[in-house]
């Protein structure tokens, strides 16, 4: 059965454009409720092991160096069916394929500075949530 629980984070571009407010309001409106949040900022360092899994791809280090760029908001959201139901929610990967009214077709500006982050599978979602958590008191 699919978890109840995801992770997310608002990138640096969409933290500089001034968009927090806005995908923070699509998101609860949409029904998540926020049970960790923080406004961080990565190091590199971070970023790469955050990133681990795309170190052979060409696109790694520009990405490592664009999540730390900048602030970014981090949190962990509850809903049923949490992780597909915010992948719907936010839209493809690429802005130009994302459907209409979702956040990155809304607030991303490319393939690589795509304005928010989700989870693809519960292990993931606990292991990203984790990551940036641990050791924090949910609610
Ligand atoms: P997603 O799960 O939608 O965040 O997409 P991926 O896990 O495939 O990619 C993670 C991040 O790598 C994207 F958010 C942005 C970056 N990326 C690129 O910069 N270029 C690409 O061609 C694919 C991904």
């Amino acid at each position: 059965m699919a978890g109840n629980k995801t992770f997310t984070m608002i990138k640096p571009d969409a933290v500089r454009n001034g968009h927090i407010g806005a995908i923070l309001e699509q998101i609860c409106g949409a029904g998540f409720r926020i049970v960790a949040m923080k406004y961080t900022k990565l190091s590199a360092e971070k970023a790469g092991e955050f990133y681990a899994v795309h170190k052979e791809r060409p696109f790694y280090g520009e990405l490592v160096e664009f999540m730390s760029s900048g602030p970014i908001v981090s949190a962990i959201l509850e809903k049923d069916n949490a992780v597909e139901d915010f992948r719907t929610l936010i839209g493809a990967t690429n802005p130009a394929d994302a459907a209409p009214g979702t956040i990155r077709a809304k607030y991303a500006t490319s393939i690589g500075e795509n304005a928010v982050h989700g989870a693809d599978s519960d292990e993931n979602a606990g292991i990203e949530g984790n990551f940036h958590f641990a050791g924090t008191e949910m609610f």
